[in-house]
């Protein structure tokens, strides 16, 4: 409760950053995107994540205003970087949850920063993991169809590690499907490379993008995109990186 009383300060004290991890094209390195990522740097207790502060967020309503907030940031960086790099097929991923699909009026807030921003639709992507859709599937449908028909790009996120993974594609419109780390970070189990090979050739079969997460080594990611997994994201390659820093990597490129 204390740290809940907290968070609405640190949201009312503009505490909340966002940090950019690079998502990388593996046919040639270069930056395709970001997923962006919320931080909040506590006065006191320092770094919290937000494994920790989002559950709790979502429990007290806040995440509708950290969710917008985090939209509204996100496309605003896309956009500078757009204009600095002249590329605007460089896409942005942001994290969305289940609370905010169903009670925040995500679609109009979507068109909003597309609008103001003038952003190519299909340079901003929605992440959400398979517990989203959990309570209420009928709904999280019609509202995701919505989404997907403004043009912008919907991932699903930590795929392979629910029991619903595939039902799910089938149910709702992703483009994208994210590769959980734990198939990748720490394992080298025998049934690895057929696993992976299998997701890949089922994601491409289906007409989706791929990303892989978590990747620890360049064999892998060689490995990886010869079974034609399209991006990797992992510290590899980098981690999440402040506002400067993503820019400066953006222009350092070539
Ligand atoms: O960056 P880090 O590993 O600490 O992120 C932990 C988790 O927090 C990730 O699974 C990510 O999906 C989630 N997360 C990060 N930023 C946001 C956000 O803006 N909104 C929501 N709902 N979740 C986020
Ligand atoms: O659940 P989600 O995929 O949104 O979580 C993304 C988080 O995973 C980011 O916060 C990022 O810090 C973390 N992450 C990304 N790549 C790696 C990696 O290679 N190793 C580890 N340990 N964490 C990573
Ligand atoms: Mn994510
Ligand atoms: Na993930």
């Amino acid at each position: 409760i204390a740290l809940e009383t907290d968070l609405r300060r640190a949201f009312d004290r503009h505490e909340l950053t966002l940090a950019f991890q690079p998502i990388i094209a593996l046919e040639d390195g270069r930056i395709a995107g970001f997923e962006a990522l919320i931080r909040w740097d506590h006065p006191r207790r320092g770094k919290i994540s937000p494994n920790e502060f989002v559950p709790l967020a979502e429990r007290s309503g806040l995440i509708i205003q950290i969710g917008q907030f985090a939209l509204e940031e996100a496309a605003k960086r896309l956009s500078d970087w757009h204009r600095v790099t002249g590329d605007t097929s460089l896409f942005m991923s942001v994290n969305v949850s289940s609370r905010q699909l169903i009670t925040q009026d995500l679609i109009s807030d979507v068109e909003t920063v597309l609008t103001r921003y003038r952003l190519p639709p299909a340079s901003l992507k929605l992440e959400m993991t398979e517990s989203l859709v959990m309570d209420n599937p009928e709904l999280s449908a019609q509202l995701l169809a919505r989404i997907v028909e403004l043009g912008v790009g919907l991932s699903l996120d930590d795929f392979g590690t629910g029991y619903s993974s595939l039902a799910y594609l089938m149910r709702f419109p992703f483009d994208t499907l994210k590769i959980d780390q734990s198939f990748l970070r720490h394992n080298a189990q025998p049934q690895r490379p057929v696993i992976l090979k299998s997701i890949v050739t089922m994601a491409q079969d289906l007409g989706l993008r791929i990303v892989a997460e978590g990747i620890e080594s360049r064999d892998d990611a060689a490995s990886l995109r010869e079974m034609g997994c399209d991006f990797g994201q992992s510290f590899l390659f980098s981690k999440p990186l402040n506002q400067e820093e993503a820019r400066q990597a953006l222009l350092a490129k070539d």
